[in-house]
């Protein structure tokens, strides 16, 4: 029935020595020649080789052509019989044609702006050959182009050049996904790095003519991500050369081929007047997460696609820990979580919800989630916090030593910690293996200096998962006096139990507990405080996580009340004007504090307490909050706004983003007050993309800038990357009663490229964040979005499938929009020819 299971998993009958492959490129009619050594493992079986889409031109056994009885041809591969081959070793040559020009779903071998491109992960290099397209088959790969373009490149090293052709081989084993091939018209920004060991390895960001001089920052990035995995993970790179190059249309952020990372250009190309600071943060988040895959992915890989969150949870936890490194840690820690709840509680609390190590799939594709990648990564940062920053170390010295050349599964990995800990794992295991974010509630009580602190978890059910053991969970707790001093420093209590009290004795007074300090668990911290005591946490709590998350708390509850018509609470709008006026705490901390819940949060809070969200009144009450704030603390702001700007020339660094970042909060609120005088003004002044973005943003969002709209189409109207971010603020920024509008009148225009990934995403995916508009009472919202994903699906279904997470939360709202919510699924999932990806995901989003 068209599902794989991860309890089917059946190792490879055969050994492959070496592959290599022959490439004649011709946008229609690119020839492909293969020659597998093999070797049975386990004496003679059927040998099933994965295809798809491939035009096949021959077959030969030890270099004598395969009779046709010899072999069965289906859509999905070929197999040639047991009884047709020899009983040990054999050469084994496929030559097939392919049509990279006509490739529209972006996977295998596709074409870009006139340059050949790949892109093998998940299942892609079926559609370049045939062959054993999975983890756990890892060969040698040498690969010869044949193309009259300049630029010729693959995996490893180069090896032979010449008229129209080049040679590359790759010494390292690798599993097919990791295959890389580019050809096209490019220029490169070099640079070096010489490793810990003292080999120098050359590097290069390959671009189109004309982009070279946004490079800088991704080499740079590169550069840092190599010396950082050596200092923190011992791990240094394994070839003399490694290769990046920036791709037009990619459906993802971008991939780590072995020596050949392919990246969506919007993650390498970067300069002051064209990209945001959140931009450069992002660009060198990638770069990083990409590198570390050569030791967690490449060297040490999947045994399957069900143990996507060993490689991918692993990585990000790595490109968190880098970034908190090089730039103002406690900033990272929050971003990330405040990404944790808006993307991957929201997953885990709807239809789509998945453990981070699921069993089964129907579309591997569909599987790139928060939370294989998100919620992975925190399940890496617990064993983390268990082990301690040593312990951790050990367990992955241990890993690297055992695994190196391996394909492994999370049993491996959690065989690892428990080995080089001591510890058995058995329960904490179940954060892989089970879906859904357990709801920790604490109570406290106080009586001769002992402070008891009880705690109970429980885990709603979730698709096919309805009774929910208890969880190991880590919950870094400090206790805090009336005065703010720390009284107990953090300690890590580990609750296993559904319910588990910890006691702190000797204590003078009652202290005000800070818990899950550092967020040391991806759970929702239920607790009945008052907000006052919030207030006080915001204003003293010496760990800077739960200092905001105090402020957040009570953001959101005031934010939830007066969504229900109340009016807000004074303890919030006086906590925010003392924050406001700390300066011991970093600007970039203050934006943060300032920056309101988003609308999508505050209904998932709504629905989480039974009340049905009503997106219209969410907008009304988040608006009013911030005209709340800014009547009440316009000097204050205004401060802020003048103070934070950062004169000179434009620098991405953590302390001018914080800056600009505190400039930008302070004018979203004052923005309330001054009809937009401000902003308008600072879009006129800005020389650099972060504060022209935010300006327009907040004009936008008033409902006006249309002088700053047309400005900006005009000085950027070739820059298609640029006019991504215009895009994207109108979609998400209009006001609800006109965004739709809007949407509609951008796609129709004839500029719009909508079969580019990143084109369709500023506009559809910046529509899908915009949530009273597409949340619309009267179902315009939705029709327009299944509109574009049935327009969308036959040509790029990967990018289809991804962007129908924007119905995830349907069945939180009134029974009218569910009515005009579930029309739209029925109606994509009615339509004729719905690929596999679509199919599966509006199967689950209806489920
Ligand atoms: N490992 C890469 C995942 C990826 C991908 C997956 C499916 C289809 C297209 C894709 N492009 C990249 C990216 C990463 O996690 O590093
Ligand atoms: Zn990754």
């Amino acid at each position: 029935d068209g599902v794989t299971l991860l309890s089917d998993y059946k190792p490879y009958p055969y050994e492959i020595e070496k592959i290599s492959l022959v490439f004649q490129l011709a946008p229609e009619a690119t020839k492909v020649r293969a020659t597998l050594a093999m070797t049975p493992r386990d004496g003679v079986a059927d040998l099933h080789l994965d295809g798809e889409d491939l035009k096949l031109l021959g077959v030969a056994l030890n270099g004598a052509p395969l009779a046709a009885e010899a072999y069965t041809l289906t859509t999905t591969g070929l197999t040639i019989a047991a009884s047709a081959l020899p009983e040990g070793a054999f050469e084994l040559q496929t030559e097939v044609e392919i049509a990279p020009a006509k490739n529209t779903a972006l996977e295998g071998l596709y074409m870009s702006n006139g340059m050949y491109c790949t892109q093998c992960e998940a299942e892609g290099f079926r559609k370049i050959t045939f062959y054993p397209d999975r983890p756990d088959v890892m060969t040698r790969f040498h690969v010869r182009i044949e193309s009259d373009l300049p630029v010729l490149l693959s995996n490893g090293n180069p090896v032979g050049q010449g008229a129209g052709f080049a040679e590359w081989d790759d010494p390292w084993p690798k599993p097919a996904y990791l295959f890389a091939l580019v050809a096209g018209d490019l220029r490169a920004t070099s640079g070096s790095f010489t490793t810990a060991s003292g080999r120098k390895v050359d590097l290069n960001i390959w671009v189109r003519p004309g982009d070279e001089d946004r490079c800088d920052f991704a080499l740079a990035s590169l550069q840092r991500s190599m010396k950082w995995d050596e200092e923190a993970y011992g791990r240094e790179y394994d070839l003399d050369l490694f290769n990046i190059v920036a791709v037009d249309d990619f459906n993802m952020g971008a991939m780590e081929n072995k020596g050949l990372n392919i990246f969506n250009s919007k993650l390498v190309l970067a300069s002051p007047e064209t990209a945001t600071d959140t931009d450069y943060e992002r660009i060198e988040a990638v770069i990083a997460h990409e590198y570390f895959h050569n030791w967690t992915g490449n060297r040490i890989t999947c045994r399957d696609w069900f143990q996507l969150c060993l490689k991918e949870g692993l990585t990000v936890y790595r490109d968190q820990s880098f970034t908190r490194d090089v730039r103002l840690g406690a900033l990272k820690r929050i971003d990330d979580v405040a990404m944790l709840r808006a993307r991957q509680f929201r997953e885990d609390a709807g239809p789509l919800a998945h453990p981070p190590r699921p069993s089964s799939y129907r579309e591997i594709n569909n599987f790139y989630t928060a939370t294989v990648y998100e919620k992975g990564a925190e399940v890496v940062g617990m064993l983390a916090t268990l082990l301690g920053a040593e312990g951790y170390r050990k367990a992955l010295d241990l890993y690297f030593e055992r695994h190196d050349g391996q394909a492994c599964t999370i049993e491996d990995w959690i065989k690892v910690f428990e080995d080089a800990s001591g510890r058995d794992l058995g329960q904490f295991k179940l954060w892989y293996t089970q879906a859904g974010t357990p709801h920790l509630s604490v109570s406290e009580q106080f009586e001769n200096g002992t402070y008891t602190l009880t705690f109970e978890q429980v885990t709603a059910p979730t698709p096919g998962e309805p009774e929910k053991p208890p969880r190991h969970i880590p919950t870094a707790v400090g206790l805090l006096g009336q005065n703010g001093d720390e009284v107990v420093p953090t300690q890590v209590l580990e609750m296993t139990k559904g319910r588990q009290s910890f006691t702190f004795t000797g204590l003078a007074a009652k202290p005000v507990p800070s818990i899950l300090r550092g967020f040391s668990a991806p759970v929702v911290l239920e607790r009945d405080t008052t907000p006052a005591e919030q207030a006080f946490l915001l204003a003293h709590d010496t760990d800077p996580f739960n200092r905001w998350e105090a402020g957040r708390n009570l953001a959101r509850d005031t934010l939830m009340a007066m969504a229900q018509g109340a009016t807000p609470a004074p303890d919030y709008l006086e906590a925010v004007g003392q924050m406001l006026a700390d300066d011991a705490a970093t600007p970039g901390f203050r934006a943060a504090c300032l920056r309101l819940p988003g609308e999508d949060e505050i209904a998932a809070a709504l629905a989480k307490k039974d009340v049905v969200p009503d997106p219209d009144a969410i907008r009304a009450a988040r608006r009013g909050l911030m005209a709340t704030l800014a009547q009440r603390h316009e000097a204050a702001l205004v401060g802020a706004y003048e103070g934070s700007a950062v004169p000179g020339p434009y620098s991405p660094d953590a302390a001018p983003a914080g800056k600009r970042a505190l400039r930008l909060a302070a004018l979203a609120l004052l923005s309330t007050l001054d009809q937009g005088r401000r902003a308008s003004a600072l879009y006129a002044e800005a020389t650099n993309m972060t504060e022209s973005i935010g300006a327009l943003g907040l004009l936008v969002a008033q409902g006006a800038g249309q002088a700053e709209l047309t400005a900006f189409a005009a000085r950027w109207g070739a820059d298609p990357l640029v006019m991504d971010k215009w895009r994207s603020v109108q979609a998400m920024l209009s006001p609800p009663e006109t965004a739709v509008e809007v949407v509609t009148a951008i796609a129709e225009s004839g500029a719009f490229e909508w079969k580019n990934p990143n084109r369709f995403r500023s506009l559809l995916g910046g529509f899908a964040a915009n949530h009273a508009g597409f949340h619309r009472a009267d179902g315009a919202g939705y029709a327009l979005f299944a509109d574009w994903l049935i327009k969308l699906d036959p040509l790029n279904p990967q990018t289809a499938a991804r962007m129908s997470t924007a119905f995830e939360t349907w069945r939180r709202y009134d029974a009218t929009r569910q009515t005009h919510a579930k029309a739209a699924l029925e109606r994509i999932a009615g339509t004729q020819g719905l690929s596999r990806d679509l199919s599966e995901m509006v199967g689950r989003l209806l489920g």
